[in-house]
């Protein structure tokens, strides 16, 4: 038999699917999971694994007085998305390094929010674009469009994985197992969004939140609240923003709560057109709201400025009447992949982050604007502080930075930014930094603070943060820093043996808070 009379026999004897002699494969009919080739980190595409590691490689040592775990989260697609959607619109993804006795074990698990699951359920994209319900399917009108992929925090003996656009949804801290996919505290949450940012008073135990756009898309309302440790809510008030745009971060300090309005709108005609949720209004000013914890929204005040991009609060505090906010402020849009509605192209010398003191003194009744210092000359995003001080007077603060006087490694061809290549320890008391440089071929993520002990003065312990190796197809190593020491580089290295996706935020919790085995 010749071999085309083979393989004519061959099809005649299948499954039947003749079509004027043509045999015609069975199709998946366009839903075949693919994704577009990308041109992050060598073009790995997502990292999708669910994985766990007993006995990470360490190089180096891990001093036995850390002892807890460090989560992080961050989007990592599920299904291939629609046609332009950014980002910040992958499902979130956790992973938790759990630390002792100088051994490191790694998981990592999908939140199983309602989008997830239900996607799953499908096997299929059935949401569209970043926050743009218009895009979505259909069959998902009543799912929440959450994807928990934004931060990360301990409450209530609870992991909440947060988003800003949802409540938060609930993962058990040692199986990273979803527990609730819609957590409104016992039912008392009013507010149908809840921030990725919350924050702690550890003198009184209680949570501090809010949630913007809370009545639905769009609306100019937010809810303020705070929480005690049952997870009851103690105190709510009704807010109204200036204009509905990005409410990402605020500030909370002993005896205040603040809000920075940005720029960032929300912009429903370009929804309805099948774009993401945001764009940037340069013609839009900056809003500074302040308002006394405990009191009624209608007493909030107001203080303007000019255009400014500022997504993170380092750390605030108050003294006597004064309210002072320190977060990394750009001159202009920091996000590339939210367009600039006026047309004006993404300018990344603008978008630059330094670490700005916003203030304010509220015993005076006539003032109308904010006032900003500019504290540093680092650029960078995501500083985060000693969290034990979230809420109290603080001097110590720790940002990724980018160090501009660094070589480039010529290996890494034309890069469109520049990695992210320190973390700086800064200290507000002597206005003083000091820096851990990892190298000219890594990118470094958000850190983590934990405190050399459970009494160690503020700052005074480690960093904890991912880094990406760019020689090595972006394989991601957790990097372990003294922070009474940053130029010695790491004490120890933690290596995983792949590229895991990209965080947004992490929390560290000490083993003396964990459920216990
Ligand atoms: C941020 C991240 C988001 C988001 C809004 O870092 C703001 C800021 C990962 O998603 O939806
Ligand atoms: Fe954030």
């Amino acid at each position: 038999m010749g071999r085309r009379k083979f393989m004519g026999a061959l099809a005649a004897a299948g499954t039947g699917a003749m079509a004027g002699g043509l045999s015609v494969s069975p199709s998946a009919h366009g839903d075949t999971v693919h994704f577009p080739p990308s041109s992050y980190l060598g073009g790995a595409g997502p990292f999708r694994s669910e994985c766990d590691i007993r006995d990470c490689d360490v190089i180096g040592e891990i001093p036995t007085n850390i002892d807890g775990a460090f989560y992080r989260v961050g989007p990592d697609w599920q299904y291939p998305p629609m046609t332009g959607n950014i980002p910040f619109d992958g499902e979130g993804h956790v992973s938790m390094f759990r630390i002792s006795n100088g051994h490191v074990d790694f998981k990592s698990r999908y939140a199983r929010t309602q989008r997830y699951k239900a996607q799953s359920a499908a096997r299929k994209r059935l949401f569209g674009m970043y926050r743009n319900p218009f895009t979505d399917d259909a069959s998902v009108k009543n799912i929440s469009r959450g994807t928990a992929n934004t931060h990360i925090v301990y409450y209530n003996g609870k992991m909440l994985a947060l988003k800003e656009d949802s409540p938060p949804v609930v993962l058990d801290p040692l199986t990273l197992e979803t527990v609730d996919d819609y957590y409104t505290f016992h039912g008392e949450l009013a507010s149908l969004t809840h921030t990725a940012h919350p924050k702690f008073d550890h003198a009184t135990g209680e949570m501090i939140s809010f949630g913007y756009e809370a009545k639905g898309l769009a609306s100019d309302d937010v809810l303020v609240f705070s929480a005690d440790a049952q997870g009851h809510i103690t105190w709510q008030t009704w807010i109204k923003v200036p204009y509905v745009g990005m409410l990402h971060d605020f500030a909370v300090t002993e005896k205040y709560v603040a809000f920075l309005c940005v720029p960032m709108a929300t912009n429903v005609e370009r929804m309805k057109q099948g774009q993401v949720h945001f764009a940037w209004d340069s013609m839009l000013p900056t809003w500074f709201g302040v308002l006394e914890r405990g009191g009624d929204g209608k007493d909030l005040r107001w203080f303007k400025g000019p255009e400014r991009c500022a997504t993170h609060v380092m750390g605030a505090f108050s003294e006597g009447h004064t309210l002072y906010v320190d977060m990394d402020m750009a001159l202009k849009n920091q996000f590339p992949f939210f367009p600039n509605l006026h047309g004006e192209p993404f300018d990344p010398k603008a978008a630059s982050g330094y670490l700005t003191r916003l203030s304010v003194d509220l015993s005076k009744k006539d003032i109308r604007e904010y006032s900003m210092e500019r504290l540093y000359p680092q650029t960078g995003v995501l500083p985060r502080q000693d969290d034990r001080y979230q809420t109290k007077p603080y001097h110590v603060g720790f940002m990724p930075t980018t160090d501009a006087t660094k070589p480039l490694n010529p290996k890494l061809g034309n890069l469109p930014f520049r990695p992210t290549n320190s973390y700086t320890r800064f200290d507000h008391a002597t206005r003083s930094t000091s820096q851990f440089y990892i190298g000219d071929a890594s990118s470094l993520q958000e850190a983590c603070f934990v405190p050399r002990s459970e009494n160690a003065a503020e700052g005074d312990g480690y960093l904890v943060g991912v880094a990406h190796r760019l020689l090595e197809g972006g394989r991601t190593d957790l990097v372990i820093v003294d922070t009474q020491h940053m130029e010695d580089g790491p004490v120890a290295t933690v290596r995983l043996p792949f590229r895991s996706y990209s965080q947004v935020h992490g929390w560290w919790v000490p083993a003396s808070q964990l459920p216990k085995m």
